[in-house]
């Protein structure tokens, strides 16, 4: 086995097997890897979660049970940043410099209704990693629309014939419009993206200062797909550049994966139900979208 395999199989102790996350979690994949990447890049550093209301909440358990093997401290929505913020603070304050408080905030609280406390923890450039654990709507209340729903989805405030109008929130070129020191887009859908995403989470833990990472992560019941199709659908999502990879390192905006054959987004919307009520004009017009998205990004690679 390579030893970047090895690595990977002995961190089976940072979300335990028995939590409650759904079969075919995306982001139950996704957050194994955020915290066996940190792991691996700094194995003394002790790692504070914070978890702002979301399915986290109730996949972490209710104490004294906790489904990690790291530390992790609930908040509501707008307080999370600061609150995060404040555990950094209070570390060094008690003499412990070697720690990673990483912030896993959903779309619905980071997009939305933590905004501002995001927004101000960036701007102060506090030395957190904030992980938007995207999966494009208030999930845990049942399928309701955010910031972060694209275009074209069926959501339980969006119901077929009146579905999300306007476009999701571009939340990498936000927050790198704040000037932190490094924002990441990551998803999990093959071999080649794992590296890239466990590359990734890697800088950022050599990065100081306020580092963002954004992250796809499919939901089988708001998304309407089959539990097996997660990793499926994130390769789909990055192939059709629905969701580019890129990452903004101290100002230097690069696409990280560039499919050599972009697949047309249709490939990727008709594997959901979310999708199944658009008609072809409608696909044609979110297909103009993400060209128009992919063109902009690749207009600001500096390199
Ligand atoms: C101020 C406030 N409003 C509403 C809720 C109810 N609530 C709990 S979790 C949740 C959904 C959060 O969505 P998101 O941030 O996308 O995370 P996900 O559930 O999708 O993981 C909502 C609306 C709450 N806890 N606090
Ligand atoms: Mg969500």
């Amino acid at each position: 086995m390579p030893a970047w395999l090895d690595e990977i199989v002995s961190e089976d102790t940072l979300l335990l097997p028995g939590h409650t996350a759904c079969a075919g979690c995306g982001p139950a994949i996704n957050i194994r890897h955020v915290l066996g990447g940190l792991t691996a890049a700094a194995p003394e550093s002790k790692i504070v979660l914070v978890v702002p209301a979301s399915c986290w909440t109730i996949i972490a358990g209710v104490f004294p049970v906790n489904a990690f093997g790291v530390s992790v401290h609930l908040t509501p929505f707008a307080s999370a940043a600061a609150e995060a913020s404040g555990i950094k603070a209070a570390m060094r304050l008690r003499g412990i410099e070697d720690s990673t408080v990483v912030v896993w905030g959903g779309d619905g609280s980071t997009a939305d209704i933590g905004f501002s406390g995001v927004s101000a923890a960036a701007e102060r450039n506090e030395d957190i990693i904030y992980v938007l654990n995207d999966n494009e709507a208030y999930m845990n209340t049942g399928v309701q629309k955010s910031g972060a729903t694209p275009e074209g989805a069926w959501t339980t405030t969006t119901p077929a014939g009146a579905t999300r109008t306007g476009q999701k929130k571009d939340l990498a070129r936000i927050m790198a419009a704040h000037g932190i020191p490094y924002v990441a887009t990551l998803a999990l859908g093959s071999v080649p993206m794992l590296r890239d995403f466990r590359a990734k989470v890697t800088r950022a833990a050599e990065v100081e200062g306020f580092r963002f990472l954004h992250i796809l992560g499919g939901c089988p019941p708001g998304w309407r797909y089959p539990t097996a199709q997660t990793t499926e659908l994130a390769r789909l999502a990055v192939e059709s550049h629905y969701f580019p990879l890129c990452e903004c390192d101290h100002g230097e905006w690069r696409i990280t994966v560039r499919p050599k054959h972009p697949l047309p987004v249709g490939d990727f919307l008709e594997t959901q139900g979310r999708f199944s009520h658009l008609a072809p004009g409608e696909i044609d017009s979110i297909q103009t979208h993400v060209d128009e998205r992919w063109d902009a990004l690749a207009g600001l690679e500096t390199s």
